[in-house]
């Protein structure tokens, strides 16, 4: 049997973990996510406030752009377009940069984070996230490559112009799609 896969990629039994800000956990009670920049409305959501959104299953191949795949990975949470309404993105809004607790970031265009299928996810193939992928609750971007899929997030800042994240200040793409394979820029 063979999957479809974008070019350059090889499929990976596991789960390799790729992270550059090493992170304390955090319990769920204490997880709060806030919202600002180019918003009329600035908001912070809890773990409960959060979960009362609702949420919606994911099953996507997640594409590293160091080359790894990890078919078929499962993700349950809230669609990040819900959120943003809640925050009312400003008309001029086109960039976001997605926060993680220890200063990790990543940019991406307004649109991108808002496409269906975009997640704040907190549970991976039925359980909750394990702190080691991002748990209590991360970014999950399945249309773009792995780094904009943001562990431990923390916040969500909208801007007028586009900004650049950890990875895109280093010669990353400014966006990322693994199908035309925007690894660097
Ligand atoms: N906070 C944070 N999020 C991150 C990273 C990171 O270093 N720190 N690495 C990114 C990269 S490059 C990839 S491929 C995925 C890897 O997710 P995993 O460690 O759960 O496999 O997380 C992304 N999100
Ligand atoms: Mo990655």
């Amino acid at each position: 049997m063979s999957i479809d896969l974008p070019p350059g990629q090889t499929v990976t039994r596991r789960f390799p973990l790729f992270t550059v800000d090493p992170t304390e956990p955090l319990a769920p009670e204490r997880f709060a996510l806030r919202v600002g920049g180019a918003v009329e409305r600035r908001i912070e959501l809890n773990w409960e406030a959060l979960q009362s959104l609702g949420e919606e299953p994911l099953e996507h191949d997640f594409h590293c752009v160091t080359g790894w795949t990890r078919t078929r990975t499962r993700w349950q949470g809230v669609p990040a377009a819900r959120v943003l309404e809640l925050a009312q993105p400003k008309p001029k809004a086109v960039w976001a940069l997605a926060w993680a607790r220890g200063g990790y970031s990543a940019s991406l265009p307004l649109e991108d984070l808002t496409a269906p299928g975009v997640l704040l996810a907190w549970e991976l193939d039925g359980a909750p996230i394990p702190h080691e992928h991002g748990g209590p609750v991360r970014l999950v971007v399945p249309h773009l490559y792995g780094w904009k899929s943001v562990k431990w997030l923390a916040k969500i800042q909208l801007f007028e112009r586009e900004v650049e994240g950890y990875w895109e200040m280093r010669g990353y793409h400014r966006r990322g799609d693994p199908w035309r394979e925007e690894r660097y820029g």
